[in-house]
């Protein structure tokens, strides 16, 4: 054990295409590849240490915690790289819990890169993202810095996340803090729900689609492309929520539907502005860092209230 790596830092990120379904929930295997910005603002921070006790503790922004989730995917590290005596993992979050971003991404990314490096081991950072995903899909696309892809593969050892290698680009991404309520309905259980709807198979084979059309944008470094296509997918997933045949609902709130009209009429006004919304009515808007303080400031006008970051592309995971 090599106890000089103390710290991982790893960001969190956005899907620009999503993972909304999992065809098996034991591996958390998705049902689509999914596509992502890694954001510089939002980050968490992991390091580990023996444990002073016969079990794995847990202490979150210094507050001792009995994550359950934690304690779980420790169980899986350990059936993945060996056993290995019990640990004490401090975290801190730099994810606004209130901000509608996933600190789950960032958390089990930073947690996944700290514990292996803490044992020793030198796995590439496709490994890392699988065993992170069975921690938090999402997580699986925080190891890389700028655009990522989750393939969704068919098993534990093809479903991986990696670099997309894109050119650098003026993108940025603003996130507009609707509620600091928690979700309504966590994230595995608005899949689950999601996939009962009777559009979920043709949503599939459209997200491979936008997939395609998505890395070809990327490539382009077409960021009014990477926005069209990213504010239809969202749109797209949030209606599953809405026809779900088991217990249909919507994460979106009156505000919700403001913002979204708001950046149509801003569109109209020829500002680059697309929405994508997680699992929250917060709203996330995809422009460029020139066009964003704009944004910013007409989004301002209307709703004073309303919280709002600029984040840009971040980087991958470091120790
Ligand atoms: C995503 N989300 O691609 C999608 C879009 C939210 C909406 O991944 O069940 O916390 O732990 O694998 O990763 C949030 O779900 O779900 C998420 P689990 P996760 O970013």
């Amino acid at each position: 054990m090599d106890s000089t790596f103390m710290t991982a830092t790893a960001h969190t990120n956005i899907a620009l295409i999503k993972y909304w379904g999992k065809k098996n929930a034991f591996l958390n295997l998705p049902t689509t590849s999914s596509l992502s910005l890694t954001l510089d603002r939002f980050y968490t921070t992991t390091s580990v240490s023996p444990s002073e006790t016969s079990t794995d503790t847990f202490v979150l922004n210094e507050q001792v915690c009995d994550a359950t989730r934690v304690h779980t995917f420790l169980k899986i590290l350990r059936t993945q790289l060996g056993d290995f005596p019990p640990l004490h993992v401090s975290s801190d979050n730099h994810v606004p819990t209130s901000a509608g971003l996933a600190s789950s991404a960032s958390a089990f990314a930073a947690l996944t890169g700290e514990v292996v490096a803490y044992l020793g081991l030198d796995l590439p950072k496709e490994t890392l993202s699988r065993l992170a995903r069975r921690g938090s899909g999402s997580a699986s696309r925080s190891f890389f810095g700028h655009f990522a892809v989750w393939h969704e593969g068919v098993d534990d050892d093809s479903s991986f996340a990696e670099s997309l290698h894109a050119p650098d680009m003026p993108i940025a991404l603003i996130v507009a803090e609707v509620s600091g309520q928690s979700k309504k309905v966590g994230s595995s259980e608005g899949m689950m729900r999601a996939m009962t709807s009777p559009n979920y198979d043709d949503w599939v084979k459209q997200s491979a689609n936008q997939f395609d059309d998505m890395t070809a944008a990327v490539a382009n470094a077409d960021i009014e492309k990477i926005g069209a296509i990213a504010e239809n997918n969202a749109l797209a997933m949030h209606a599953l929520n809405l026809t779900a045949t088991r217990q249909p609902f919507t994460y979106f709130t009156d505000e919700t539907q403001l913002i979204l009209s708001l950046i149509k009429d801003m569109r109209r006004q020829g500002i680059l502005a697309y929405a994508t919304l997680d699992a929250g009515p917060n709203v996330k808007i995809v422009t460029t860092k020139a066009q964003a303080p704009e944004i910013v400031a007409a989004l301002h006008d209307y709703l004073p209230q309303l919280k709002l970051d600029v984040a840009v592309s971040g980087p991958g995971i470091t120790y």
